[in-house]
């Protein structure tokens, strides 16, 4: 199965240019953490992009909670993945039709798609959701630059995508013409998808295993990787309200890493 293989072996296989650069990446730089920037302030955001970039492959965010958001906070949001060498995912989960995806992937005030390596979108809408995304970069020379992860599970309490949605997100990711755009699956177990050239990208993570207040459900960086097939794991306020940002991405980038190298090894 998928996640017996090493990320570097799934770099081979991938079709998205994005899953071969970040399977690489990972392989490299021996980190599976995602961290999940969700902070309101440009320089927060910035400070935790720079104590934490040595650990993470990839910095997710929320550009529209950002109060003081600039050009400058992108141009310096660059320059740290480019410093720490990990990628930039805007975690917008795009779920309408196709022109209007297109409209808010490359315009507006964030225009997402001149710096996002990554995005995420909703498999709602059909696959015409894909196409919508890859429209808005046609003739654009990044559009090799650029991918998606379509969800097709959330780790919310109560969420309402079942079994069919589930096998029809992964049609959506590995059938027709539009799958070299796809990177990967947003979801939280090994059946969501078979083809071991996708990214399983898997929030809800944190070392108490624990739920929030509002409907999110946590588990260890261990039983994401080992049981739930997780390739990356993303983790937001285990790490962002920590004492110690640093140690805390540190720790996690260790034992999700551990836990990779356990399911490979067996
Ligand atoms: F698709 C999903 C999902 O199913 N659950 C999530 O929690 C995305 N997320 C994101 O991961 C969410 O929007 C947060 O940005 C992050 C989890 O943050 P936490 O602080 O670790 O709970």
């Amino acid at each position: 199965s998928r996640t017996k293989l090493t990320y570097e072996s799934r770099a081979n296989l991938a079709k998205s240019p994005l899953a071969k650069r970040l399977f690489n990446l990972m392989a490299t730089k021996k980190t599976n953490l995602c961290l999940a920037a969700d902070l309101t302030k440009a320089d927060a955001i910035l400070d935790m992009a720079d104590k934490c970039g040595p650990y993470i492959c990839l910095l997710k965010t929320h550009v529209d909670i950002v109060e003081d958001f600039t050009e400058s906070f992108i141009v310096n949001l660059k320059a740290l993945s480019a410093r720490h060498n990990f990628l930039l995912l805007e975690d917008r989960k795009f779920a309408d039709i196709g022109n209007t995806v297109a409209l808010q992937y490359g315009k507006g005030i964030y225009k997402i798609s001149d710096w996002a390596d990554l995005v995420t979108a909703h498999t709602l809408p059909g696959r015409s959701i894909v196409q919508g995304l890859k429209a808005a970069l046609d003739g654009n020379d990044v559009a090799k630059e650029r991918g998606v992860f379509l969800l097709a599970e959330m780790s919310a309490n109560g969420n309402l995508i079942d079994e069919k949605y589930k096998e029809n997100s992964n049609k959506i990711a590995t059938e027709g013409g539009d799958v070299d755009f796809v990177t990967g699956v947003v979801c939280q177990s090994t059946g969501c998808f078979a083809f071991p050239g996708l990214i399983q990208l898997t929030p809800g993570v944190k070392i108490d295993e624990s739920v929030d207040k509002l409907g999110q459900q946590y588990n260890t960086p261990e039983h994401v990787i080992k049981e739930r097939g997780a390739d990356i794991g993303v983790v937001g306020r285990g790490i962002l309200q920590a004492a110690n940002v640093e140690k805390a991405a540190l720790t996690y980038s260790d034992r999700l890493w551990a836990a990779y190298e356990e399911r490979v090894a067996k």
